[in-house]
């Protein structure tokens, strides 16, 4: 039997629940940095966000409409463990019951992200976050609270959101919560969160809990800007320290070579018990994607700048120079449309790790807007959808990478971390007054590109 290929959406809690105090709900470090002055554009919080605690239903009847056939969602921790630590929150388990069984009447099937950034506030305060392996350890029984609650219903698991943005803005350039500037602090985080992976998937598997179980690592594209050597092999390091620092030790058991010769002891080492529990311990790869950079080499002494955001000490560690082609399309957030960079990018994963299936956990975009009618009217989302799926599909058929699902980024404008309500990346205008839910033309893009691959 073929195996369904999932076309979905994707969101986080923090950015669409809202309710920030309801029911029992503790304190996280997402709601402790927007509640600091200066930290969010326009002092955005997400307090409410787009109210999904309480509209649930309503987005529910949305992707019916739309025609996914998945959902990724992750929970909120403290919402479940209100300190991180101990007691569980009966009324947590049941908000994300009604919203599992509801999905599941619709025959969507969901897929469940443990940690999208909003660490329990409480570990932050008495374990310093990720830099702890007590924070690994209490994510580890927090993770079987939601195997056991859940995983009779729910059989796709992804443990972490993009640890390489967990690490690097939160411990390295100090842009996300907690807001830490290191050049030694992100490699320790990191290291601990694939501890926390490696530990729940074991308690996963020893569980018996049915279905799979992996993370979701970010990676931009970077495509050599020559033909040459030197060139070819910087943006090998690029993609390097950016994908496989996070995802060859869950695969291959160890960090990558260059990254351990360039970074000496500021890279931790696996113990051959870390090694053991974190090696093999991903049933797929959860890949998000936005956006492409030529890579060229860079003199170690001039360090590497990324365009866009700075990655304080960390992008020195990379000895790469990256730059685009003025020619190409952006995005609100200045993020380069480049379809084709997704598709090869697909092609370097396959060919580095092989045949573990590939989920697309999230793709999609910024569009700017001085009105609800011309954010309504989103032409320019429609084509970066149609373009970065159509390159997907030609990975998928003509190259023969195992890509088994494509979740669009988002299913509604919601809280863009720290530019607020600023930056919009829904299929479905949110009005942040009323709450009122509208469709956009991408919205429409997307139901029929669903439709079509469907064969509906
Ligand atoms: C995701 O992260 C998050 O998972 C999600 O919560 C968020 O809302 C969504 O994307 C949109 O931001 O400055 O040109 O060098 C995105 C990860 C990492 C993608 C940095 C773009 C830098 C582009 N991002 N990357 S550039």
């Amino acid at each position: 039997m073929k195996t369904p290929f999932y076309w979905g959406t994707a969101t986080a809690a923090y950015q669409i629940e809202g309710a920030w105090l309801e029911d029992g709900k503790g304190l996280n470090i997402w709601d402790a940095y927007s509640h600091t002055p200066g930290k969010i554009k326009n002092a955005d919080t997400g307090d409410v966000a787009c109210d999904h605690y309480h509209l649930f239903e309503k987005d529910i009847e949305l992707m019916a409409e739309l025609g996914v056939t998945g959902y990724r969602f992750s929970l909120s921790w403290s919402r479940i463990i209100p300190d991180g630590k101990g007691s569980v929150n009966p009324a947590g388990i049941e908000f994300y019951n009604r919203l599992i069984d509801g999905l599941l009447a619709k025959g969507i099937t969901p897929f469940i992200t443990l940690y999208h950034w909003d660490l329990p506030l409480t570990l932050q305060l008495e374990n310093d976050g990720w830099l702890s392996e007590k924070t690994s350890e209490a994510f580890c029984r927090y993770a079987k609270t939601c195997f056991d609650a859940f995983g009779d219903r729910v059989n796709h698991w992804i443990t972490f959101n993009e640890n390489w943005c967990t690490a690097v803005l939160g411990y390295g350039n100090g842009e996300f919560a907690p807001g830490r500037v290191s050049n030694t602090e992100p490699y320790l985080a990191a290291h601990n969160l694939l501890i926390a992976h490696g530990m729940a998937v074991k308690e996963f598997r020893e569980g018996g809990y049915p279905g799979q179980i992996g993370l979701a690592n970010n990676c931009d594209w970077r495509e050599p800007l020559t033909d040459n050597e030197a060139d070819r092999a910087a943006a090998q390091e690029s993609l390097e320290f950016f994908f496989a620092w996070l995802t060859d030790p869950v695969i291959l058991g160890d960090y990558p070579a260059i990254m351990k010769e360039r970074l000496g002891d500021r890279l931790p080492s696996f113990t051959p018990e870390q090694q053991a529990l974190v090696k093999g311990s991903v049933d797929f790869i959860g890949l998000n994607h936005y956006t492409t950079h030529y890579a060229s080499a860079r003199p170690p002494e001039k360090g590497g700048i990324a365009p866009g955001e700075g990655n304080g000490g960390m992008s020195d560690d990379q000895q790469v120079s990256l730059s685009a082609d003025e020619a190409w399309q952006k995005t609100s957030m200045g993020w380069y449309v480049v379809p084709w960079g997704f598709r090869n990018l697909l092609n370097w994963i396959h060919k580095r790790y092989g045949d573990y299936p590939i989920y697309v956990t999230e793709n999609g975009c910024s569009v700017a807007a001085n009105s609800r009618e011309e954010a309504v009217d989103d032409q320019f989302r429609a084509n970066f959808l149609q373009g970065y799926t159509d390159a997907m599909k030609a990975a998928r058929d003509e190259d023969g990478v195992p890509v088994q699902g494509y979740f669009c980024w988002s299913l509604m404008d919601n809280f863009e971390w720290t530019r607020g309500y600023d930056m919009r990346f829904g299929i479905t205008y949110v009005d942040f007054e009323t709450l009122e839910r509208t469709p956009k033309a991408s919205f429409r893009a997307y139901q029929k590109i669903i439709g079509d691959d469907l064969g509906r």
